[in-house]
């Protein structure tokens, strides 16, 4: 996939307010400082489009990027953020299921899941939700730079297991830091958006 444009159309808390424009759209979630912001400028490969914040959990907006005028990237807000109190954790989880539930123009999510970690309550929670509205979802393994890549099948399995994943949901793997997995994603992405097919009009 070729990146001709990408631009940020907005920060949104309600999904009622987002754009209405009919085009298809692909979300990513996952835990706060996961490495959402530092995934999408590199696919986008724009510096800092997504601003990387050095504060986390603080972004609890929906952002929205155009791209190539023919589909949206969504970054939903970072969850579980310990620092947060747990009446905030649970607005945050209000926005992000109501947008997965409700987004008609919503194709597919993006899982994105530290390599290093164990996925939590809150990981699992998000992967309940994506097979309960039943959308389609990658899971991507981030940051692998941080581990030897003799570690990675073990983390690979403890993510794959934890999250109770079908065999072919292997997690891809990710560094934003060396560019590995932007090509499978990309890829990724034109296969879900190459699915859309836009509602029939009708009156
Ligand atoms: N080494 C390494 N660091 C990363 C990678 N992705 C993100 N980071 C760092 O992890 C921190 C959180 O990243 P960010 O993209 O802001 O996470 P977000 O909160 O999920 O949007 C930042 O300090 C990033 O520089 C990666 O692939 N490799
Ligand atoms: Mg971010």
């Amino acid at each position: 996939m070729i990146i001709k444009s990408a631009e940020f159309k907005g920060a949104f808390v309600d999904w009622r307010n987002l754009p209405e424009v009919d085009l298809p759209e692909i979300a990513m979630a996952g835990r706060s400082n996961v490495g959402k912001s530092s995934l999408i400028n590199k696919i986008l490969n724009r510096r800092n489009l997504a601003k990387s914040s050095s504060t986390p959990g603080k972004t609890r907006t929906i952002n929205f990027y155009l791209i190539n005028q023919s589909f949206h990237l969504v970054d939903l807000p970072g969850y579980g953020y310990a620092k947060v109190s747990r009446a905030e954790q649970q607005k945050w989880g209000q926005i992000i299921e109501n947008y997965l539930k409700n987004r008609k123009q919503l194709r597919g999510v993006i899982h994105l899941l530290d390599i290093r970690h164990e996925p939590t309550e809150n990981d699992l929670l998000m992967k309940e939700w994506l097979s309960h509205y039943d959308i389609p979802i990658l899971i991507v393994a981030t940051k692998a730079d941080k581990i030897s890549r003799g570690a990675r099948q073990k983390h690979l399995q403890v993510i794959s297991r934890k999250l109770d994943l079908d065999l072919g949901l292997k997690p891809l793997v990710f560094s934003a830091q060396t560019g590995e997995g932007t090509a499978e994603i990309h890829k990724a992405i034109e296969e879900i958006i190459g699915n859309y097919r836009p509602p029939l009009m009708s009156n």
